[in-house]
């Protein structure tokens, strides 16, 4: 038997021979400890024995000389039914899928850490959030309403569900890229998922809301304004999971040492500011890199660039009416604007680690918001009581049954000594003869906790006297003053966006009816709104049928104007093949310098070595798509070369004599990050590339010159604002 492969070293091309032990998984990858109901650990780590042993055996550990042929009466003769491996191989195999989650299917998620500042320890007794206490963290994020293989920059809300693996018990905060909700009762959630899921006949649209009866429902129940305005805005198509706010959308309620109680609401604050793709861009993406956001949250955290958010809250006093500012905090469907409760930071999030099996972690993974922890209570916000319900019960249909809890991922990292026993897939051996209280028969054990000892004790909030009805508040009726003022909020670029996502999803809508009801609503948000996308539809302009609200606008709400860090961005290199490695490579090492991906485009695969070092392509004129790249620095004269296609343009007599002929692929490549913001910078010799694109060398985010490392200076400050945001003109 052989040693161990070090993890990285390259493996032979052929089938390795000789046995040897399985590679056990990095440190960082080993499930926790699996405990006993007496809080003993049970023996290995089952991630471990699920691959012991250097042989290929079957489920029950005999060994297998042959693997590849069914087992025949001859060579050309029927397969036996005596053929045991073979039933048990593809039995297993029919059964290796389970139900996808009924929303949130689609998702990535990654493994880190959680460091508390202890700010919030004046609010909570949340051990986790005293001052400097590190907590492992396992974060998935997701679309909501696609399949399981669904395209990830598809419109929709974006998931960020995070399980905090305390000391005191698993903490799941479960929220959403939007810090508002669709429906303000939980009785509704069928319906809205039911409009916005394919249609039953034909099961089509995949993944979008781009139909009619997700307009058909948003358009008759108008608390879901606010929530469709912000699907509508650039935070429908964030540009990476990296950079997305993360909210706890319900009011939570937290209590202190001493007893006294806060009102919050969380908030996720990324590290990288938060940015949206353009519409093409994700339309193009959805085609070419259906993984586009699983890709860059797995590649980041490979390359180092770990994200990073800074967890807030928002604070108001616990007060018996439950509003802020006359905000009802009940209400799902509203904010609390920043510039009235300023979000405080309490702990910073860091993701350094992929999992190592997607169906084991990322899959199996069960969050619920009802796994809190001292400390952290939920209030009574109707939608939040039915989420209460709906995760544990979800999860035992997904998960096969009530013990889901023992799957690895979901392991709690505090003691487990619950007493629930039995049950479909039940992985522990307990011990004992009593599972049940009061016991003396298993010494009384185990024992209840006083508050002091760590126990989890409901805030006792006060229930208001009052009859049993199936009402909704007063101030849940307010359905418009907040999408308002997030309009109002907006940029003009912003706000163009916003009414081009109204103009394409009514425009899929084949019914005028819908078409019209949802420029009613958009009436009552805005007239500009309303007439720029009744413009687009060639519809007449509705008045509106409730008077506007007086409302401040909440500059927090913009993405646009701050300059961010670029950790983790994408440079594509576009070179010729002709121009010396030498200049490439310097400008690479600049990029890679500066914390950016450099990722490098050349005509053909393998090896550039025209003159200086050799230096490998990483992307081909075939293989890359504008959508991968924040911005585009050319080097040399790409490209000439490849005639026969190159000088298809040339041919086509629409460009001025001079120009060189240049591989359409780049041409393309050139256009669509011009039309998506993108900053273009190049050496002197890419101004030939610029101009068969049909492209101005003095437009704004153009940077042409022979200093590389003033270009790319010029190329890094025009990516800190994320796009260069004067070619989106705006007439609003
Ligand atoms: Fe969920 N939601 N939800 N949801 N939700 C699920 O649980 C549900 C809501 C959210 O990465 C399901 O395990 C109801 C709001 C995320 O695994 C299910 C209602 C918010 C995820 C469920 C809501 C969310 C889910 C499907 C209205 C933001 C993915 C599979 C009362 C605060 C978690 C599962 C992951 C998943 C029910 C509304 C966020 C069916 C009934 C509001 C991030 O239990």
């Amino acid at each position: 038997m052989t040693a161990n492969h070090a993890p990285h070293e390259p493996t032979e091309p052929h089938e390795p021979r000789e046995p040897h032990t399985p590679l056990p998984p990095p440190p960082d990858q080993e499930g926790p400890e699996t405990v006993s109901p007496t809080g003993q650990a049970t023996g290995e780590d089952p991630a471990r024995v699920a691959q012991s042993g250097a042989y290929l055996t079957t489920a029950q550990g005999a060994r297998l000389y042959e693997s590849d042929h069914s087992l025949k009466a001859g060579a050309r003769g029927p397969v036996l039914l005596q053929d045991h491996h073979l039933r048990e191989k593809i039995t297993h195999f029919d059964h290796e899928r389970i139900p996808e989650r009924v929303v949130h299917a689609r998702g990535a998620a990654a493994h880190g850490v959680f460091r508390s500042y202890g700010t919030a320890s004046r609010v909570t007794k949340a051990a986790f959030l005293a001052p400097d206490v590190e907590t492992p963290v396992f974060v998935r994020f997701s679309t909501v309403l696609g399949s399981r293989g669904s395209a990830d920059t598809v419109r929709d809300t974006r998931g960020f569900a995070t399980k905090f693996y305390t000391e005191e018990g698993t903490f799941d905060l479960v929220g959403n890229n939007i810090p508002v909700f669709f429906i303000q009762d939980a009785v509704k959630f069928p319906d809205i998922i039911h409009a916005g899921k394919p249609h039953p006949d034909r099961e089509i649209p995949q993944a979008q809301s781009a139909h009619d009866t997700f307009w058909d429902f948003v358009t008759l129940h108008t608390e879901a304004t606010h929530h469709t305005l912000w699907n509508m805005s650039d935070r429908g198509i964030p540009r990476s999971y990296r950079m997305m706010e993360g909210f706890g959308v319900h009011t939570f309620r937290l209590e202190a040492e001493d007893g006294g109680t806060t009102l919050v609401k969380f908030h996720w604050k990324p590290r990288l500011g938060v940015h949206s793709l353009v519409w093409e861009e994700a339309q193009i993406a959805g085609g070419v890199d259906p993984d586009f956001h699983r890709r860059d949250l797995h590649d980041a955290i490979e390359a180092g660039a770990f994200p990073q958010w800074e967890l807030g809250i928002q604070t108001f006093p616990d007060t018996p009416e439950q509003t802020f500012e006359g905000i009802d905090l009940l209400d799902p469907t509203k904010i609390v604007p920043e510039e009235l409760a300023p979000v405080q930071p309490i702990g910073l999030l860091t993701l350094n680690a992929n999992p190592k099996n997607f169906f084991a972690e990322t899959e199996q993974v069960a969050f619920h918001p009802g796994h809190l922890v001292p400390g952290i209570d939920i209030t009574d916000d109707p939608l939040l009581a039915g989420r209460l319900f709906s995760y544990l019960d979800t999860q035992i249909s997904r998960l096969g049954g009530p013990n889901f809890a023992q799957l690895p991922i979901n392991r709690p990292h505090a003691p487990v000594n619950d007493m629930h026993r039995d049950g479909m897939h039940q992985t522990a051996v307990h011990t004992g003869i009593a599972p049940y209280r009061p016991n003396s028969l298993d010494g009384g054990c185990p024992f209840l906790a006083s508050a002091e000892q760590g126990a989890y004790v409901e805030v006792p909030v006060a229930v208001p006297e009052s009859a049993k009805r199936r009402v909704a508040p007063e101030s849940f009726g307010d359905h418009f003053s907040q999408p308002r003022q997030f309009w109002l909020s907006m940029t003009p670029t912003e706000r163009e966006h916003i009414i081009a996502a109204y103009t394409f999803e009514l425009g899929k809508c084949a019914v005028q009816a819908v078409r019209e009801r949802a420029l009613t609503v958009l009436a009552n948000i805005d007239p500009v709104l309303c007439e720029g996308v009744a413009a687009g539809l060639g519809l007449p302009v509705p008045p509106a049928t409730v008077p506007f609200a007086d409302v401040e606008p909440s500059p927090a709400l913009s993405q646009l104007g701050a300059v961010w860090p670029l950790d983790g961005r994408t440079v594509g290199i576009v070179t010729d093949g002709t121009t010396s490695t030498d200049t490439v490579r310097a400008v690479h090492d600049a990029v890679d310098a500066a914390g950016m991906v450099p990722l490098i485009v050349g005509p053909t695969g393998g090896t550039l070595d025209a003159t200086g070092a050799p230096l490998m392509v990483r992307r081909t004129f075939a293989t890359a798509r504008s959508v991968e790249f924040d911005t585009l620095f050319l080097v040399g004269a790409p490209a000439p070369g490849l005639d026969a296609r190159g000088s298809l343009d040339a041919k086509a007599g629409h460009l001025p004599a001079d120009t060189p002929p240049v591989d359409p692929r780049v041409t393309l490549l050139l256009n669509e990050a011009y039309r998506h913001g993108k900053a273009i910078g190049g050496t002197a010799g890419a101004a030939g590339a610029l101009r068969a694109a049909g492209l101005p060398e003095d437009a704004p985010g153009v940077v042409l010159g022979d200093d590389t490392g003033a270009v790319l200076a010029t190329l890094t400050e025009l990516l800190g604002k994320h796009r260069v945001w004067q070619r989106f003109p705006s007439a609003l």
